[in-house]
């Protein structure tokens, strides 16, 4: 019994965790890409459609609650959608985890309850909580400390029970005016402090930004993009660039919005 599911790589492929099947897509040859999802029936979609992981998309998430992407839904509640998305789906999720909720204490108990729900991986990004959505007035966003966030960093690390679990830091310097220089020095800092992966992070609409710390940053570990700004970048400049993984942010809830819009409308008027 057991040869013949070694025989069966696809059978072999469904039986790994999906933390270890997470990281295998980060530090896989191939550029790997999640689509967003926000609720069980999105997530459902995304995994039929043939993606290999989801994005939980913070901003995706708060929307389809009826509220705004500032933390205005508590981590709890946060949590309940994420258990209906990893139910109704066997892909690993990389949830969108804000700030982490907090100081290293909020990340310690996130990590331990995204792991018993289901959860593969998180992604803290480098700013203060209540957070506030990259795009708006991104110029004028205070970062957080960077002792401070590695201690975040830190913190999720060491409770996590699965060495499989990533945590990816989300660098926001490009994003709050700052240059390659300050990206740089805070991707390293994650890094050292034991982050899996970098999510570097630009407003632009060219992937100048995001290319120019690739070529810089080299192959420390895995550096993921969020081409929301950046759309009309052909796919193969990004995999030409050496990136790991591209997520594709928003893009469900979008669709689902346009087409609800035009239903409701629909039969208001007709
Ligand atoms: C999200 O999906 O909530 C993100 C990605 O943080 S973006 O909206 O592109 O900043
Ligand atoms: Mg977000």
């Amino acid at each position: 019994m057991a040869t013949n599911i070694v025989a069966r790589p696809e059978i072999a492929f469904e039986l790994k965790s999906r933390t270890s099947r997470l990281r295998a897509e980060l530090h896989g040859p191939e550029l790997a890409f999640l689509m967003e999802a926000h609720d069980g029936l999105s997530a459902k979609i995304v995994e039929q459609a043939g993606f290999r992981g989801i994005w939980a998309s913070g901003l995706s998430m708060a929307t389809a609650l009826g509220v705004r992407d500032s933390n205005e839904a508590s981590w709890t509640q946060v949590l309940e959608v994420l258990e209906f998305m990893s139910d109704a789906t066997s892909i690993p999720i990389l949830v969108d985890g804000d700030t982490g909720y907090g100081n290293f204490n909020n990340v310690r108990r996130l990590v331990r309850k995204l792991e018993q729900r289901g959860v593969a991986a998180v992604c803290i990004e480098d700013k203060l909580y209540p957070k506030t959505n990259s795009f708006i007035d991104g110029g004028k966003q205070e970062l957080a400390d960077i002792d401070e966030f590695c201690s975040r960093i830190k913190a999720g690390k060491d409770s996590q029970q699965d060495d499989d679990f990533s945590i990816i830091t989300r660098v926001e310097a490009f994003i709050a005016g700052w240059g390659l220089g300050e990206a740089l020095k805070r991707a390293e800092a994650y890094h050292a402090a034991g982050a899996d992966g970098i999510l570097i992070h630009s407003a632009l609409s060219q992937p100048g930004e995001v290319i120019a710390f690739k070529r810089e940053w080299g192959d420390r570990c895995p550096v993921v993009i969020v081409p929301t700004k950046y759309y009309t970048t052909p796919t193969e400049v990004f995999r030409d660039a050496g990136f790991s993984m591209v997520i594709w942010a928003n893009h469900m809830l979008r669709a689902a919005i346009d087409a609800m819009q035009s239903c409701a409308a629909k039969l208001a008027n007709e």
